[in-house]
């Protein structure tokens, strides 16, 4: 995958991004006329990217193939990996089905012995919705289709590590850290196979040792708990990273750790025994030239913009984003917020008693972790958003997936963005208690119809918190805002879809949120605006979701001004 620096310096790893064949099946006949023998009146697209930005495929949802041709230099098994495929893949190599994913933000891999020659991989996406679909039909956002992020592969040699999580746990100082990892090794070879194996971290060796696997199998290895003393921390002002290398005679894995603390008590989130407030935005990563295929030189472009908005923090509404903007936060401190893209009313209650539903978005929760473990800048595991959290289905629902994380996902908060909190049971679950409500936006029953009813709102969440023993969480605004369409300026109070609106709409909640004593964060919706899906379009002007504080073009509206003013404020007060 497409990272900050190398993660390899023994194994090869090749590109297979640039030029594909590609070909759309609407009819659904590929698989049946056998596709993966050849793409006949193919055209040619570049992957990593989108079809829907292409001319005229805007709303083309459903099935496409892709094709690629590769070299491999010796007979060997060959690790693939697809970062990200929109939303199912079915992949053949050289005519032969190998594996099928569901799941479109995060990556999957399979290992196939090849022989010298030329081969070809052979793609089929679906973009596809469903009653079991991640996201559904009703979304909004604009679910895009193809391949979204990078294509590699990787022949092996021997023992192969195709895992490396660091687990630590910080003394109560904080200038140690106890710590082991946690390997996945692979014996690429036809032979059983020994070799050494070290783990590095920064200058201190962990782990040195002999390992033997027979052919072709996977096992887990946990490294036995050694001790790190005078550790630099990773935080906000100071994101200190250490370079770790797992290392075998014929591999290597390398990838970039923080050691943090995270936590909450009486009502507040500390970072590293100090109590933070988190000031934020959500952000999609999503552009309307690019779709998901989100290039690098954006991200950072994105990441410039909030750092300059004064923010400490980024929720990647809604879906895990690319490993590579990861490492970017890493670098310059920024704390995330991870999730999975269960995204609120389109998933009704028959949805989210369907096994396979449930299925599907534990596993992705176990991918995401897989894949993100490492990150020191994620500290929030979001489990889904906006689903009817007073059902007993999505009780069950956040019982699992809260176990999951809680029990493999590092030092990390729990939570899950809740939009029924006088209702809501899954709160027992959360760390922190999230809440997305847009008051002085949308129009609720039984509240006035202005920005002010998020007084009212305040204390009865106060009062229900404390009816349910749960005054102790801090709580986060984890999306509130307005629309405005850029450009649009009113001499007029109270005039909406007005930048002056939207700003005046965020000064007056920011500043609320600040103000109240158990309000302990704030993630703006949100940062830019986004394409949205089909569905939506009637109730979102120019087919997008206006309420960026900059347009999709990245462009400030007036609410950007205010944000950087207030979120600069807030961060003097807290120094
Ligand atoms: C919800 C949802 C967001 C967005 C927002 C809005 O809170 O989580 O994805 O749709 O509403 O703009 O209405």
């Amino acid at each position: 995958m497409k990272r900050l620096f190398d993660q390899h310096k023994v194994r090869k790893t090749v590109d297979l991004n640039g030029a594909w064949k590609f070909k759309l099946d609407p009819d659904n006949v590929g698989e049946k006329e056998c596709w993966w023998t050849g793409l006949n009146e193919s055209e040619t697209v570049i992957v990593p990217s989108c079809w829907n930005n292409e001319l005229r495929l805007l709303n083309y949802e459903g099935n496409a193939w892709y094709q690629k041709e590769f070299e491999i230099a010796e007979a060997q098994d060959v690790l693939f990996e697809f970062a990200s495929v929109m939303t199912k893949a079915d992949v053949w190599v050289d005519g032969k089905w190998v594996c099928e994913h569901y799941g479109a933000f995060t990556a999957f891999r399979f290992i196939c012995f090849l022989e010298p020659g030329m081969h070809t991989v052979t793609v089929r996406a679906d973009s596809s919705f469903d009653a079991q679909s991640f996201p559904q039909r009703y979304t909004d956002w604009f679910n895009y289709g193809g391949i979204a992020r990078e294509v590699s592969f990787s022949p092996l040699k021997g023992i192969s590590i195709l895992k490396n999580h660091v687990v630590y746990t910080l003394s109560d100082d904080l200038k140690s850290v106890k710590i082991h990892a946690e390997l996945e090794l692979y014996n690429a070879s036809s032979t059983e196979c020994s070799s050494n194996l070290t783990v590095t971290i920064g200058d201190a060796e962990i782990y040195s040792g002999e390992v033997s696997l027979n052919s072709g199998k996977t096992t887990a290895l946990s490294t036995p708990e050694v001790v790190i003393d005078n550790i630099e921390l990773w935080d906000v002002s100071s994101p200190k990273l250490y370079t770790v290398v797992a290392k075998t005679e014929t591999d290597d894995l390398i990838d970039k750790v923080g050691f943090r603390k995270i936590e909450v008590k009486d009502n507040n989130i500390l970072l590293n025994g100090k109590s933070i407030e988190l000031l934020g935005v959500n952000r999609h990563e999503e552009h309307p030239d690019w779709g998901f295929a989100f290039p690098a030189k954006l991200m950072k472009k994105d990441i410039d913009l909030i750092l300059d908005m004064n923010c400490n923090t980024i929720r990647g509404s809604h879906y895990p984003n690319s490993k590579i903007f990861l490492d970017m936060l890493d670098e310059k401190g920024i704390l995330f917020w991870s999730e999975i893209p269960m995204w609120g009313c389109g998933f009704g209650e028959k949805a989210l008693q369907d096994p396979v539903v449930v299925n599907r978005g534990l596993e992705m929760h176990k991918e995401m972790v897989r894949d993100y473990y490492n990150h020191p800048s994620i500290i929030i595991w979001g489990m889904h958003n906006e689903i009817w959290t007073s059902w007993e289905c999505t009780y069950d629902i956040s019982k699992k997936y809260s176990e999951v994380l809680r029990n493999g996902g590092g030092n990390r908060l729990i939570t899950h963005a809740c939009h029924n909190p006088l209702g809501d049971t899954s709160m027992e679950f959360d760390d922190i208690v999230c809440i997305n409500l847009y008051h002085g936006w949308y129009d609720y029953n039984g509240y006035p119809k202005t920005m002010k009813a998020w007084e009212i709102l305040i204390e009865q969440l106060r009062e229900r918190l404390a009816s349910q023993g749960w005054s102790d969480k801090p709580v986060i605004i984890s999306e509130f805002g307005a629309a405005a369409l850029a450009g649009f300026h009113s001499h007029f109070d109270q005039v909406r879809w007005s930048e002056e609106y939207q700003r005046d709409l965020l000064d007056y909640t920011l500043n609320l949120f600040h103000n109240t004593d158990y309000i302990r964060g704030t993630y703006i919706w949100q940062f830019c605006n986004i394409r949205t899906s089909p569905e939506m379009n009637m109730n979102r002007v120019r087919y997008f979701n206006n309420k960026g504080i900059v347009d999709e073009y990245r462009n400030p509206k007036a609410a950007y001004f205010k944000v950087k003013e207030l979120y600069g404020r807030f961060k003097d007060e807290n120094a």
